[in-house]
C-alpha cells in the first residue's frame, strides 16, 4: 500500500469509529470577531518659513515656535476635518532671510504638498515667495511681514495678521513728532523691502509735517560697522534718527552712534523693537523709541503666554503670538470648510472671524488684518515698555487700552463682570 492510500484508510477508520460512538467531529473554531479596521488618520502638512540661521535667527525661531505650538495643541486636542480625524505635520524651512533662498524653500513646500504656509518672516522673502504660493493656490499667512506690497499684488491666497508699514510708519513718526518735536531727522535703512519701505513711510509723514529730512543713508541687513554713515550724519546735527531695519543691525548702529557722541533720539520700527537691542547696544539702548505693527507680546492672551513658556522655556520675543494665530487660522478654516484642500478652505479663511491670542481677527479684501493695532514703545532699563496703542487713527495710553480690553472681554462663565466704577 502506498502512503496516500494508507492515510485515507486511517481517516475512514477514525470517521467510522466516531460515528459508532455517536460523536461528531468538533467544528473548526469560529474565527475571533475581527476588530473594526482602524481608520488611518490623514496627515495634513502645514509649512512654516523664517530665517533659522543668520543674524535674525532668534526672530525666525520665535516665529516658528508660535506656529509649532498651535499645531502641537491641535494634535493633542484632536481635530476632525470633514468628519475624519487628522494629524497636522509641520514642515519647517529656513529661508535665511534671503529672497532667493525664500523662493527655493517655498517651492520645496509646494512640492511637498503642504495645505497652507505660515510665513515668511521678512517682507523681502515673503513677497517673492507669495507669487509661487499663489500659482500653486496655497494659502499663506505671514505673522510679521509688514511691507504693503505683499497684499497689494491682488493674490487671493495671501494674508497677514499684522499691520502694514503704511500704518506703522505714520504711527511712529507722528509719535516722534508729538513728543520730541524734532526739526531735523536723519533716516537710514538697510536696503531691504521692509527697511527701505518703512523708512519711506516715516520720511513721507515727517516731511508732510514740515520736518527737514536729511538725504537717505543706507546700509545692508548685514552691516555691523556704521561709523562711516554715522560720521556723515553727526556733522548735520539731527535731532532724531529713524532706522528701518532689524535688531541685529539696529543694535550696533545705536551703540556706535553713542560712542561717536551722537545725542539724537533714535527711533526704530518693529524689526528692531525687541529686548535684544539692550543686549546689542547696552545702556545706549535706553530711551530708544520703537514701534510694533500689532499688539505687544505682553498683551497676548495668558493661555498663549503660559503655554509658550511651558513648551519652550523662554518667553516669546516679538511675533510668536501672531504666527500662533496664523497657524490656528489655517486649521480653523479647514475645520469650517470640512477640507484641507487649499481651494476648498480658502473661501472660509478669507471670511474668517476668529478670536486669537492677539485679539479678534478678520481679513479685508486684500488679505490684511482689519483694524490692526500699532504699538509705540520706549526702551527702559533694558526692556521695551509699551507706551501707547494707535488704532483707527486714535492714540490711547497702553494702560488705558488694557483696561478697555478687560472691560470689553466677556466675563468667564459663572462670573459677573466687574461693574464700571460710578463717576
Ligand atoms: N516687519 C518687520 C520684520 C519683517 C519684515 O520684513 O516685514
Amino acid at each position: 500500500m502506498n502512503v496516500p492510500v494508507k492515510a485515507l484508510s486511517l481517516s475512514i477508520a477514525v470517521a467510522l469509529t466516531l460515528v459508532a460512538c455517536g460523536k461528531k467531529e468538533a467544528p473548526p473554531p469560529a474565527p475571533a470577531a475581527a476588530a473594526p479596521a482602524a481608520t488611518p488618520m490623514a496627515t495634513v502638512k502645514i509649512g512654516h518659513v523664517g530665517p533659522l540661521t543668520g543674524e535674525i535667527a532668534h526672530l525666525g525661531k520665535d516665529n516658528e515656535n508660535g506656529a509649532r505650538l498651535a499645531i502641537e495643541e491641535a494634535n493633542a486636542k484632536g481635530v476632525e476635518i470633514g468628519g475624519k480625524k487628522v494629524k497636522f505635520e509641520m514642515l519647517a524651512e529656513d529661508d535665511q532671510a534671503d529672497p532667493k533662498v525664500g523662493t527655493t524653500v517655498a517651492q520645496k513646500l509646494i512640492d511637498a504638498k503642504v495645505s497652507g504656509v505660515v510665513g515668511h518672516l521678512n517682507s523681502g522673502t515673503t513677497i517673492p515667495a507669495s507669487a509661487l504660493y499663489n500659482q500653486a493656490g496655497i494659502p499663506m499667512i505671514s505673522g510679521s511681514a509688514t511691507n504693503p506690497k505683499l497684499t497689494e499684488q491682488g493674490f487671493k491666497n495671501v494674508f497677514r495678521v499684522v499691520g502694514r508699514d503704511d500704518q506703522q510708519g505714520p504711527a511712529v513718526a507722528s509719535y516722534l513728532m508729538s513728543t520730541a518735536k524734532p526739526k531735523v531727522v536723519a533716516v537710514i535703512d538697510d536696503a531691504t523691502a521692509y527697511g527701505e519701505g518703512l523708512a519711506n513711510e516715516v520720511e513721507k509723514t515727517l516731511k508732510a509735517d514740515g520736518v527737514k529730512v536729511l538725504p537717505r543713508e543706507k546700509g545692508t541687513d548685514k552691516t555691523s560697522d556704521w561709523k562711516a554713515v554715522l560720521t556723515k550724519i553727526k556733522g548735520k546735527k539731527p535731532d532724531a534718527v529713524f532706522y528701518g531695519g532689524m535688531d541685529a543691525t539696529g543694535g550696533p548702529l545705536l551703540k556706535q552712534a553713542r560712542e561717536l557722541g551722537i545725542k539724537a533720539i533714535f527711533t526704530y520700527g518693529d524689526g528692531a523693537c525687541t529686548d535684544k537691542m539692550a543686549e546689542l547696544a547696552g545702556a545706549a539702548a535706553d530711551g530708544l523709541i520703537c514701534s510694533q505693527a500689532g499688539l505687544p507680546v505682553q498683551a497676548a492672551n495668558k493661555k498663549f503666554l503660559d503655554s509658550y513658556k511651558a513648551r519652550f522655556n523662554v518667553d516669546p520675543i516679538l511675533y510668536a503670538p501672531f504666527t500662533y494665530d496664523a497657524a490656528n487660522l489655517l486649521i480653523e478654516a479647514m475645520k469650517q470648510a470640512g477640507s484641507s484642500e487649499p481651494a476648498k478652505y480658502l473661501p472660509a479663511l478669507a471670511k474668517i472671524s476668529y478670536d486669537g491670542a492677539t485679539g479678534h481677527i478678520e481679513f479685508d479684501d486684500k488679505g490684511d488684518r482689519k483694524n490692526a493695532e500699532m504699538t509705540i514703545f520706549s526702551m527702559k532699563d533694558g526692556k521695551i515698555v509699551p507706551l501707547a496703542i494707535v488704532k483707527a487713527g486714535k492714540t490711547v495710553k497702553f494702560e488705558d487700552f488694557i483696561k478697555q480690553q478687560a472691560a470689553a472681554a466677556p466675563a468667564p462663565v459663572g462670573e459677573k463682570k466687574a461693574e464700571e466704577p460710578k463717576k
